[in-house]
């Protein structure tokens, strides 16, 4: 039995089904982890939808910033659907409840303390430890499960407040895990969220010194309180595949929509694997 962590699928089923035959994987033996975002803006996000459905207890999938967005115009904003989207088949789906309601039940954090690994969408501020993280990820499982779940849908959004406190309450604490674990890329020195740079880190001559505005990636703020994990995250394609073995990251978002590749890492000795996807998938941004 292996455990595979797979970065960013974005509804490429094809690519994902070569990836899988890569490494030869065997759904009655393995388990996959997935980092989220494994729909929307590629060609098949119903299909890689329904596959990790139908896995149940054998994938874990944490939450991303398009299942959010899948949620938000499902059931709060159908006005945000933009022209890029690919969600429509999930929508008309006839199986709709079923999957929405499975992805809503979707944790934003996932421990395993035998392998080693913590698995999220985007990242963690540099003051969360993984008892607060795991906290906080509650805290928001708990808003997206309950049935006053659209509420919290309509309040997720925004770039405010910057700044961790144990002290923030209502929906900014909500509004800022939640940017936390599904959206954030880098952080100002002192440790506040920089959630306007979406910009390609600069790789210089010394490591960690990708300075915009004295912006670095999440992960390279100085002692940050997660740093004794295991961290294995997506969402930040120009970025790409990154593997920093002595620092714990494990950046898996290869930027198969965008024509990369897609990743897959064995947890059990950090084997990588990674097939092309020669098939630019998505035009704009990400
Ligand atoms: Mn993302």
């Amino acid at each position: 039995m292996s455990t595979y962590a797979i970065g960013d699928i974005q509804g490429c089923y094809d690519d994902l089904r070569r990836l899988l035959d890569t490494i030869n994987y065997d759904p009655a033996e393995d388990i996959l982890w997935s980092v989220g975002d494994i729909v929307n803006r590629g060609p098949q996000s119903l299909e890689v939808l329904r596959f990790f459905y139908d896995l149940g207890d054998r994938a874990i999938v944490v939450l991303g910033n398009h299942e959010l967005h899948l949620l938000n115009v499902a059931y709060a904003r159908p006005d945000c659907m933009r022209p890029s989207d690919t969600l429509t088949d999930i929508l008309e789906a006839p199986d709709r409840e079923e999957l929405l309601t499975w992805v809503r039940h979707r944790p934003f954090l996932h421990h395993d303390r035998h392998l080693g690994f913590t698995l999220v969408h985007a990242g963690f501020p540099p003051q969360w430890d993984l008892r607060q993280a795991c906290s906080c990820a509650e805290e928001v499982e708990d808003l997206l499960r309950n049935r006053d779940y659209v509420d919290f849908l309509q309040e997720m959004y925004g770039d405010m407040p910057t700044r961790w406190s144990r002290n923030i309450q209502g929906w900014a604490r909500a509004r800022f895990i939640t940017s936390c674990f599904t959206r954030l890329r880098y952080c100002t020195a002192e440790g506040d969220l920089a959630m306007k740079n979406k910009s390609k880190p600069q790789l210089s001559s010394q490591p960690y010194h990708y300075l915009i505005d004295d912006e670095r990636p999440w992960f390279s703020v100085a002692q940050r309180a997660s740093q004794p994990l295991n961290i294995v995250f997506g969402h930040w394609a120009t970025l790409g595949f990154h593997m920093d073995e002595r620092n714990g990251i494990y950046a898996l978002d290869s930027g198969c929509l965008w024509g990369g590749a897609l990743t897959a890492m064995r947890l059990e000795d950090r084997q990588i694997y990674q097939i092309d996807c020669q098939t630019k998938r998505a035009v704009g941004s990400c």
